[in-house]
């Protein structure tokens, strides 16, 4: 597990929050102080069985996680688009879709403008009709 921003596991994807594996490990430790001070006998988490299934998680050694299966909304959509497509090949690594300038263009002016996504989709499509028409 490193440090370093989508390159191994201990962070999300935004490079502040823990990672499953991480957040894991946290507990660990928070458990181990528990049992030593309480005399408990509280279970630790199977890292490596985490890892597994960590979306943050470089299996393959590329430099890049896979992200989670969920859609981004927002301005976290920018980062999803460095995400590996193929994290059992690591001649993969992250690829920026074809429409990556469409994707940016949305994501920031919805932040900027707090525009919902629905919302300012009718006024990019009325811009461009707009544009086209003249
Ligand atoms: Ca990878
Ligand atoms: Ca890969």
């Amino acid at each position: 597990m490193t440090r370093k921003w989508t390159r191994g596991g201990a962070f999300t994807l935004d490079g502040v929050h823990p990672g499953y594996t991480a957040q894991a490990f946290v507990a660990n430790h928070v458990l181990g102080e528990l049992n030593i001070s309480l005399g408990l006998s509280a279970p630790l988490y199977d890292l490596e069985m985490i890892a597994q299934t960590d979306p943050y998680w470089d299996r393959d050694g590329d430099g890049w996680a896979p992200g989670p299966d969920y859609a981004a909304s927002g301005i976290a959509a920018l980062l999803f688009l460095l995400t590996d497509s193929d994290d059992t090949d690591s001649t993969v690594g992250a690829e920026l879709p074809p429409e990556v300038w469409v994707q940016l263009s949305r994501a920031l002016l919805s932040e900027l403008l707090g525009l919902p996504e629905i919302r300012l989709a009718r006024i990019i499509r009325a811009y461009l009709c707009f544009t086209t028409s003249l």
